[in-house]
C-alpha cells in the first residue's frame, strides 16, 4: 500500500480532533523549511555553504555557514504564517517576538536549526530539532521567560535527520512517527507509524574520550557494561557513538538502546553539554511516545523546571530499563550506597 504524505496525516489527526489548524500549519511550514535545509546540507562542496562562517554563537561555539543558513531558513519560514506568537534557536542570545506586521498566533516554537553541525564538513549525518509549546494566556510579545516551560508542557516535538535520507521523526504526543522525504514528489511520506524502542538493549552511545572525566556513577556504571558477560550485566554490551545527537537517538528510535551525555568535569559548572529546550526536552518527548524513558540520571527529563533558555542539562535516554538501570547507580551513588 502507498505510504500517505505528512500533509493527510496531520490533516486526518485534525479531523480526530488532535490538533487544531494552527498547529497543523506550523509543522508543515517546519517540514517546508527543513526540505530547503535538506536541499542546502545535500549539496554539500557544490552549494559553497561547508566551512565556518566565522561567526559565534551564545554559548560561545563557532558557527558553521550551514548552521546559520538553517536558523535563517527556518525564521523566515515561520515568521509570516500567523500560527506563532514566538520563536527561539540555540543559535540566537534570546527568543523572537513574532513582528507586529504579521498576524501572531499562540503557539511558541524552538529549535536546534543544525545539530551535529561539527560532522557537516565530514558528511556525516546532521539534523534539525523543534518543540513547540503553548504561549501563555495574554502574552502577546513573549519574552524568554515565557518559553520556561518544562518539557512535559510540549505540544509537538520533532526532528528531521539528512542522513542518506532525509526522514522527520514527529510526536503530537500520540506516539511517534517516521515520514521519509521522496524526493521526486518533494513530500514526506509516512513510513512507520508508531515506532517503538524494545525496553532492554546492549547497545550504548557515549563519548568514551571523556571517561576520567565523569562522575563516579557513571564510571561505576560503564565499568559495569564494559566487563559484559563476566560483570554483573551477564551481557556483552556494543557501543556506537555518531556524535550527532539527531542520528545516534534515531538509530535508539529504530534498534534501541542508551544514549548519554553525561555530567563530566569540563562541562560541570555549565550543568551538562546538551541543551534543555532544543535538545534533551524535544527527544526526551520523542523517546517517551516510542515507549523509551529519559533523565538527567537523576530526574525525569520532561520535569525539570528550566531556568534559562540555554540551559544545558546531562542526558540518559532510550531504552526504558537501560536508563533505569543508569538512574538506579546514581541515586545508589547519592544515597551513599
Ligand atoms: P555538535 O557539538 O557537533 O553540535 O549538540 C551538540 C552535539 O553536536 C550533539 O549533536 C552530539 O551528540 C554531541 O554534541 C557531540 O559531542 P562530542 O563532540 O563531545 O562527542
Amino acid at each position: 500500500m502507498k505510504p500517505i504524505s505528512l500533509t493527510r496525516f496531520l490533516i486526518e489527526e485534525q479531523h480526530r480532533g488532535h490538533i487544531n489548524a494552527d498547529l497543523r500549519l506550523l509543522i508543515e511550514v517546519v517540514a517546508r523549511a527543513c526540505k530547503s535545509i535538506s536541499t542546502a546540507v545535500g549539496k554539500g562542496a557544490l552549494g559553497g555553504v561547508l566551512g565556518e562562517a566565522g561567526t559565534g554563537n551564545i554559548q560561545g561555539e563557532a558557527q558553521k555557514k550551514l548552521d546559520v543558513l538553517s536558523n535563517e531558513i527556518l525564521l523566515e519560514a515561520n515568521e509570516w504564517g500567523g500560527h506563532l506568537a514566538g520563536l527561539a534557536s540555540e543559535e540566537m542570545d534570546h527568543s523572537h517576538p513574532i513582528p507586529n506586521a504579521y498576524p501572531k498566533g499562540n503557539y511558541l516554537l524552538l529549535f536546534d536549526p543544525l545539530d551535529g553541525s561539527s560532522n557537516i564538513d565530514v558528511n556525516i549525518s546532521v539534523g534539525t530539532i523543534f518543540s513547540v509549546l503553548h504561549c501563555p494566556d495574554g502574552i502577546t510579545e513573549p519574552g524568554d521567560e515565557h518559553f520556561l516551560q518544562p518539557g512535559t508542557a510540549q505540544v509537538c516535538a520533532g526532528y528531521t535527520t539528512y542522513g542518506p535520507s532525509t526522514m522527520l521523526v514527529l510526536t503530537i504526543g500520540r506516539g511517534t512517527h517516521a515520514f521519509t522525504l521522496d524526493r521526486e514528489q518533494g513530500s514526506f511520506m509516512l513510513t512507520q507509524r508508531d515506532l517503538r524502542i524494545p525496553e532492554e538493549t546492549k547497545e550504548f552511545a557515549v563519548n568514551m574520550s571523556n571517561q576520567r572525566f565523569w562522575e563516579a556513577p557513571m564510571q561505576a556504571y560503564v565499568g559495569d557494561l564494559l566487563q559484559g558477560k563476566e560483570g554483573p550485566r551477564g551481557k556483552d554490551f556494543n557501543m556506537r557513538w555518531v556524535a550527532s545527537m539527531v542520528a545516534d537517538v534515531h538509530r535508539i528510535l529504530t534498534r534501541g538502546g542508551i544514549f548519554s551525555y553525561p555530567l563530566d568535569a569540563k562541562c560541570r559548572d555549565k550543568g551538562g553539554k546538551l541543551r534543555l529546550m532544543y535538545e534533551a526536552n524535544p527527544m526526551s518527548f520523542l523517546v517517551e511516545q516510542a515507549g523509551g524513558a529519559a533523565s538527567t540520571g537523576r530526574q525525569r527529563m520532561l520535569e525539570v523546571q528550566p531556568s534559562g533558555l540555554h540551559q544545558r542539562v546531562p542526558v540518559f535516554l532510550g531504552s526504558k530499563r537501560e536508563v533505569e538501570a543508569a538512574v538506579r547507580y546514581h541515586l545508589e551513588h547519592d544515597a551513599g550506597k
